[in-house]
């Protein structure tokens, strides 16, 4: 998902771009201005943590993009190509090494367990909105 501060910086291209440059397939995608019920549902883990309510104030603070991806090891790979959650932390050539540094404006998330990404797809998503389709370079991605 593309957080507010990517949408407002004009990220969402350039992240969406490299999604799919890696040869990862979008099946879905949409704009949520997320509200309070489902900001507090996606970061329930963090709900003890001392950043929670500033977490939950920065994702309900604009637009945000939510995708769904699909593709081996999805999940692994969009976790390597996000980057570490402190982007001053996080690799150059990552999608927060490049362009964030503060924790708290890093301007994307990325499930990191199929279980999460099942829970989040279901906050984000329908099923009905789910696209079941063949990328025209499938057979040149993957051996
Ligand atoms: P992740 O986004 O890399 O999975 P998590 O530990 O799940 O990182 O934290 C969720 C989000 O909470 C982070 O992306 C970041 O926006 C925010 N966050 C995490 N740790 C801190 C912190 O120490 N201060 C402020 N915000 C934080
Ligand atoms: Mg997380």
């Amino acid at each position: 998902m593309v957080k507010p501060d990517g949408v407002q910086r004009g990220m969402v291209g350039e992240i969406i771009s490299r999604i799919e440059q890696r040869g990862l397939k979008i099946v879905g995608l949409k704009a949520v201005w997320v509200d309070d019920k489902t900001a507090m549902e996606h970061y329930k883990e963090h709900a003890n943590k001392p950043f929670f309510s500033d977490l939950v104030n920065y994702i309900k603070s604009g637009p945000s993009i939510p995708m769904v991806i699909e593709g081996r090891d999805a999940i692994t790979i969009l976790r390597k190509m996000v980057g570490a959650t402190n982007p001053e932390e996080a690799q150059v050539g990552t999608i927060r090494g490049d362009f964030c540094i503060d924790v708290g404006r890093n301007i994307v998330h990325a499930s990191d367990s199929p279980e999460s990404a099942k829970m989040e797809i279901s906050i984000y998503f329908d099923e009905s909105e789910l696209m079941d389709y063949t990328r025209i370079d499938e057979k040149w991605v993957f051996e």
